[in-house]
């Protein structure tokens, strides 16, 4: 049993196994070839209440070698990031220097630019690189550390913010990570990190989230515990209840007066349970319980002729087929609109993967929304597809037909 990633802690307590599953961006060119599995069990830390799986990918291999997220087709998304940079801003000038880890192609940091602030873009997928640089976004194409901390800071780089959005979370090394924040963050500097609130995945069920990339499940519990441990302070808590399932953005600085916000989130997780094992102790047989219906309901319409597809080459997509095992006999082909992914097949389940307009064209009659969490914007967008009779099946926090 791995000591824990954050505090280094001996007691981790896996509360969930899904099996072995093949690393779910890892979009297949051929459905013939290899695929590597490997073990995805989710453990607990009593001493410092971070969650994190046991198994430990080479991010080479899970980020750069074959990498094809996007953030740019979401509007959702990106419309959330522009309002974010908007903020972010006020006060800052052609002095400043804002870094994004983690930040894809370019789609927040190019907002920052455009209102004259330095940025400097940090990422090693290097298609997302490129697109960030065409975006006008200069782009390190590496992971972030404390030594890439310590080269940029040697150049005389301090960061007055770091956006560091959906990444924490995707790196082994969680304290060489923050280290790296301390090192690079200016005296009076702040970092925005936002990743999924762990409280949320746990109430909504949305076990497929989890993920070989995610290496960590935080909560600002062990989010503050992280931080201290690296003379960073925890001040501000901002939730996002409709992003990803339930977002968290963390604001953390040296000296910045603790407002209300974070002492809020704290005493509310306190009062959850979300720092304590038992909150965590039934959630693999509500997991169970949801795989289960989902079954019976693809099994039930099938049994009855339908015919369905699914909605989002999405990671989590990945994780619910092969967890619930809906191959191609159950679920005929996923649709998505980021081109890198069509032509691909699913990792595990091997469906082709085709664009959006496959679902007007061959008319499924339900579709599995692998993407819930962007329902609003994905139902909004298929109104032709339901207007002719199609129906969306989201499968979590409780499978429903729509
Ligand atoms: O942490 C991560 C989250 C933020 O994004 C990364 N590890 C990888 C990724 O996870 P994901 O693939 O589950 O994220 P999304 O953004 O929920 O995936 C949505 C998928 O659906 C993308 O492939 C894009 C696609 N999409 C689409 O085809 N039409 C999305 C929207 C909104 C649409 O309208
Ligand atoms: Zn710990």
């Amino acid at each position: 049993m791995p000591s824990c990633r954050s505090c280094g802690g001996g007691r981790l307590e896996v509360f969930l196994s899904l099996g072995d599953l093949p690393l779910a961006d890892a979009l297949l060119r051929d459905p013939g070839e290899p695929e590597a599995r490997f073990p995805l069990d989710v453990a607990f830390c009593p001493d410092c209440a971070l969650v994190q799986i046991l198994e430990e990918v080479p991010p080479q291999r899970l980020f750069v070698d074959n990498y094809l997220y996007f953030s740019s087709f979401s509007d959702a998304l990106l419309e959330h990031a522009r309002v974010h940079a908007e903020g972010l801003v006020e006060g800052l000038g052609p002095e400043s220097l804002v870094v994004e880890v983690g930040s894809n192609d370019g789609y927040l940091l190019r907002h920052v630019a455009a209102a004259g602030v330095p940025v400097l873009g940090i990422d090693p997928a290097p298609d997302q690189a490129d697109a960030a640089a065409a975006a006008g976004v200069p782009t390190l194409r590496e992971f972030f550390g404390l030594d890439l901390a310590r080269r940029l800071r040697a150049e005389g780089r301090r960061a007055d913010v770091i956006v560091a959005n959906n990444v924490m979370a995707h790196t082994p090394d969680l304290n060489g990570f923050v280290a790296g924040l301390a090192e690079l963050m200016a005296d009076d500097g702040v970092a925005t990190i936002e990743n999924p609130s762990v409280e949320e995945l746990v109430e909504r069920c949305e076990f497929d989230t989890i993920y070989h990339e995610h290496f960590s499940y935080l909560s600002s519990t062990s989010v503050a515990a992280l931080m201290e441990r690296h003379g960073l302070t925890l001040f501000r808590v901002e939730a996002f209840p409709d992003l990803h399932g339930g977002t968290r953005r963390w604001w953390v600085s040296r000296s910045r007066p603790v407002e209300e916000s974070a002492r809020d989130a704290l005493a509310h997780e306190a009062e959850a349970g979300v720092g304590s094992a038992g909150f965590y102790r039934s959630f693999a047989g509500r997991v169970e319980a949801v795989r289960r219906e989902l079954i019976g309901l693809v099994g039930g319409l099938r049994a009855e002729g339908a015919r369905i597809a699914a909605y989002g080459a999405a990671a989590k997509g990945a994780t619910l087929l092969n967890s619930c095992g809906l191959g191609t006999d159950m679920v005929e082909f996923v649709v998505d609109r980021n081109p890198h992914k069509q032509g691909r097949f699913m990792p595990g389940t091997h469906q082709p993967i085709g664009p959006p307009e496959a679902l007007v064209e061959q008319r499924p009659d339900a579709v599995l929304l692998l993407a819930w969490n962007f329902a609003g914007e994905i139902m909004a967008q298929q109104r032709a597809y339901r207007d002719a009779g199609g129906r969306f099946l989201v499968p979590v926090p409780q499978p429903t037909l729509v």
